[in-house]
């Protein structure tokens, strides 16, 4: 059964742009992967370099992964939360900028190491553009693709066995962020063709761009390149980050079935951001949709869904079978 891990970044003072202070109270980085550790279903963490963990913490947090019998899952290198940052990160027409970038994502892989951290998501952030022909992404691409040439070499060099995953996103903080959808991020991975760079395909960001989230799992699937995921909802209008199944449970279940089709064994990765509810909800509702959705999933091929799937010539009785056992699960 693939384990679910929770973004730590989540479960503090929340801020949004018409409040800045935040609508809850700061909750340490030590305190919020003790809370982690104790709710029920969750078995790792994902944080950031330097904000969340540098060499003043680890100790600590090293401490409080023994005591929990948690594991880090996902650390990544914060490329989008300083001044430098603004107009871009590795894809930065500046070299000290993308320098400061790269260095930044091996810093990740460093401190990475030392947990036998699996994954390092990229999320080019800050790479795109809000003005109509501001940015030439022609050249854009060369350069991200440049720097994370760069890294691959780096990890190679250090013998690490971390997975570097694009995580794509259509827009915010940019108007628009380049490679923001799971397609165009996989034509760069199948580009740059290296066994430790695939896809983190974050559920919300392929809603908000309006894809068809199956057919995107299958593609990237089918492709070897899947190799961690991130879970949340939203309405398809904006990336809200509530809990998986809570705006589309349909669709939860049909992104899960196509994971056990492909016999997906990777991660089932929180990214929530409760900016007014509890934390601890978030994440059991979570727990608690994502394994409805796979005993739904179980269900289902119980009853026929890979027949009816071998023709596609039913629509309305798949249509059935997901309603039925939706229902009758439990
Ligand atoms: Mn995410």
């Amino acid at each position: 059964m693939n384990k679910i891990c929770m973004g730590i970044w989540g479960m503090t003072n929340l801020r949004d742009r018409f409040n800045v202070n935040g609508f809850k109270e700061d909750v340490s980085v030590i305190e919020r992967i003790k809370i982690i550790g104790e709710t029920d279903g969750v078995d790792g963490f994902e944080l950031h370099v330097p904000t969340e963990i540098d060499e003043s913490n680890a100790n600590e947090i090293e401490k409080v992964m023994r005591d929990y019998h948690l594991e880090m899952v996902q650390l990544c290198g914060h490329t989008w939360t300083e001044k430098q940052y603004k107009f871009g990160a590795l894809g930065d027409t500046d070299s000290t900028v993308r320098n400061a970038a790269i260095d930044r994502v091996k810093w990740a892989l460093d401190m990475g190491a030392r947990f036998n951290v699996p994954i390092s998501v990229l999320w080019p952030a800050t790479d795109g553009n809000d003005f109509m022909l501001q940015t030439d992404y022609v050249a854009l691409y060369d350069r991200y693709v440049d720097s994370v040439r760069q890294i691959l070499d780096y990890l190679h060099q250090n013998k690490y066995t971390t997975k570097v995953c694009i995580e794509p996103k259509p827009f915010e903080p940019r108007s628009w962020i380049m490679m923001g959808n799971t397609a165009s991020a996989l034509s760069i991975v199948q580009e740059v063709n290296d066994p430790n760079f695939g896809i983190n395909i974050d559920v919300g960001h392929a809603l908000i761009a309006r894809e068809n989230v199956e057919d995107m799992f299958s593609l990237v699937l089918r492709a070897g390149k899947l190799y961690h995921t991130h879970w949340d909802d939203n309405d398809m209008q904006a990336d809200m980050d509530i809990p998986p199944g809570c705006a589309n449970f349909e669709r939860m279940v049909s992104i899960l079935y196509v994971l056990d089709q492909m016999n997906y064994d990777g991660w089932f990765g929180l990214d929530l951001f409760p900016y007014r509810d509890d934390s601890v909800d978030f994440m059991k509702l979570s727990v608690e949709n994502l394994r409805l959705g796979q005993e739904v999933v179980k269900m289902m091929n119980e009853r026929g869904a890979r027949e009816l799937r071998k023709t596609g010539t039913d629509g309305p009785a798949m249509s059935r079978l997901l309603r039925d056992c939706m229902m009758q699960v439990r």
